[in-house]
């Protein structure tokens, strides 16, 4: 270990980055650094401020446990509270100054002699840390899809997660491409200001009404004088979506509840039977990501929006050609097509022992040890990494699990003096082959394109179970799980605050 070493590197400055430091600094661990490419906090609920943008899990279930917030301000929040919240963190628990902006991270590699990595930087000197934390998200490279002369469009584009809040929308005629959790946000505050919509669909998604609510005064004033009752309401939405995991994450009786009520709203909703086919899916429930929403269908039928459900054959100067030969012409195409999602890659280069490339191990799709942790590349853990994804629950009571579980890992080491802990590669094959298993009884791998899946139908993403069993498996760090290098200098001062 060098003496300019630092404890951490964490990349990313998103709700695992912030997380992850400060549950660190509470556990007494101090020297870490922040790395953040943009200039401000907040990841993907920094990036995503489309109008309509909004979290479609109860803000409640989508907080950290350890960071409650009495004063949400409805069941569902929008990106700007949810992203005012992650500040209010960053704020309180007094991070900031270990917040790096404006350093992109392009490579780390491991040095197993001194036990440490180095963080290359963009145009910047690189940064020797013993330990890397990977929270740089799954959904942070916007996507535009890859449709013949897209490059050719001469009017206005705009991805759902790079929004143009100086564009003005009255007048103008707008294409909207893409009809997932993004797409369904969008359309109905777009019909508001546009002279017209045209969303075009590739699949439809099952749409399950959103009922929000506004928190009252009283009912704000009672969680802040009484923390259990808080914590009451999030267990009660806690184990409220366990339940709803029996029919999203297996294909069972229940998903044919979650249909029936997705029926029943669409008929509820939409009285033109062409219109409802066009929206009615032909996969199972849950495969794709459910859609929450109680405004999309009725946007859908405002005078100035129309459905488009001819396949796009190519961008053309003036707007989007349909596979039957007619030009739609726009002002606008906005993109609400996803993300660039590493389930085959790495974000950048990770160079482990001997110089294993991890971006070459994942090229048949991500794996990893309970998510967090790859054989081979000591010291090193993901947050949202392989396999990590909840279906039905929210993505913060994973990632709050991932965090606890490295921090204990982290700060066992630097209390030790260890060099590296690297996970037995024989126990997280025998892990992965267990998930791979489970999935394979999953929604997800029922027969539907998702972004969860691979080109070739592997499933880098989800985790197949109750969100109670991916916590509890990450509950304590295993010693037996890994092989411990121990420093070979002995009295060494330990790096833990
Ligand atoms: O992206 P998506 P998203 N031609 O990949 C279509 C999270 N999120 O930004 O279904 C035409 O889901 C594509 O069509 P198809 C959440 O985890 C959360 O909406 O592939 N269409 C689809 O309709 C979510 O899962 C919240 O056939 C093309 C759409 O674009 C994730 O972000 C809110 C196309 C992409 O849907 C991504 O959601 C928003 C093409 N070439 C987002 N390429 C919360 O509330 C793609 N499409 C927490």
């Amino acid at each position: 270990m060098t003496s300019s070493s630092i404890s951490v590197a964490i990349i990313g400055a998103g709700f695992a980055g912030i997380g992850a430091a400060i549950r660190l600094q509470d556990e007494g661990v101090t020297d870490f650094v922040i790395f953040e490419r943009d200039c401000r906090v907040g990841g993907t609920w920094r990036d995503n401020t489309y109008p309509g943008a909004a979290c479609d899990i109860p803000s409640r279930l989508y907080s950290y446990s350890f960071a409650p917030n009495p004063d949400w301000s409805h069941t569902y929040s929008g990106s700007t509270e949810i992203l005012k919240y992650i500040n209010g963190m960053v704020e309180s628990s007094g991070i900031a100054p270990k917040i790096r902006f404006d350093h992109t991270v392009v490579g780390i590699a491991y040095d197993a002699v001194a036990g440490e990595w180095t963080v290359d930087l963009d145009g910047r000197e690189p940064v020797r840390a013993r330990t890397v934390i990977m929270a740089s998200g799954p959904l942070s490279n916007a996507s535009f899809p890859d449709i013949p002369g897209i490059d050719t469009y001469a009017g206005h584009k705009i991805h759902s997660a790079r929004w143009d809040h100086d564009y003005d929308f009255g007048g103008k005629r707008v294409a909207v491409v893409g009809t997932g959790a993004s797409g369904v946000q969008i359309v109905p505050e777009l019909v508001k200001t546009a002279k017209s919509v045209k969303v075009f669909q590739r699949t439809p998604g099952w749409v399950l009404p959103r009922a929000n609510s506004a928190t009252s005064g009283r009912l704000k004033r009672l969680y802040r004088a009484l923390p259990v009752t808080q914590n009451l309401m999030r267990s009660a939405w806690y184990w409220g979506h366990e339940s709803v995991a029996l029919g999203v994450v297996w294909d069972s009786p229940v998903t044919r509840v979650v249909e029936a009520i997705s029926i029943a709203n669409l008929r509820r909703q939409v009285k033109d039977p062409w219109l409802r086919r066009q929206l009615t899916p032909d996969f199972a429930a849950g495969c794709k990501r459910l859609l929450m929403s109680s405004d999309y269908y009725p946007a859908l039928q405002a005078d100035n929006c129309k459905l488009v459900t001819w396949p796009i054959a190519r961008l053309s100067p003036n707007g989007i050609r349909t596979v039957e030969g007619i030009e739609h012409q726009f002002d606008c195409i906005v993109f609400a097509t996803g993300f660039d999602v590493c389930k085959a890659a790495t974000p950048f280069p990770v160079t482990g022992i001997d110089g294993r490339e991890l971006a070459a191990e994942w090229s048949g799709g991500a794996y990893a040890y309970r998510s967090v942790v790859v054989s081979g590349y000591p010291n090193l853990y993901f947050t949202f990494g392989p396999n990590s994804g909840p279906g039905h629950s929210s993505a913060l009571v994973y990632m709050e699990a991932q965090i606890n579980y490295i921090v204990e890992a982290i700060g066992t080491l630097l209390r030790f003096g260890w060099k590296s802990l690297d996970v037995r590669p024989e126990v997280q094959d025998g892990y992965n082959a267990d998930i791979q298993r489970r999935l394979r009884a999953t929604t997800w791998n029922s027969g539907c394109q998702s972004w969860y899946l691979t080109d070739d139908g592997f499933n880098a993403t989800m985790y197949p179970g109750f969100a109670t069993q991916y916590v509890k498996q990450l509950k304590t760090v295993n010693l037996a799980d890994y092989t411990i290098t121990v420093a070979q200098t002995s009295g060494e001062p330990l790096a833990t605050g």
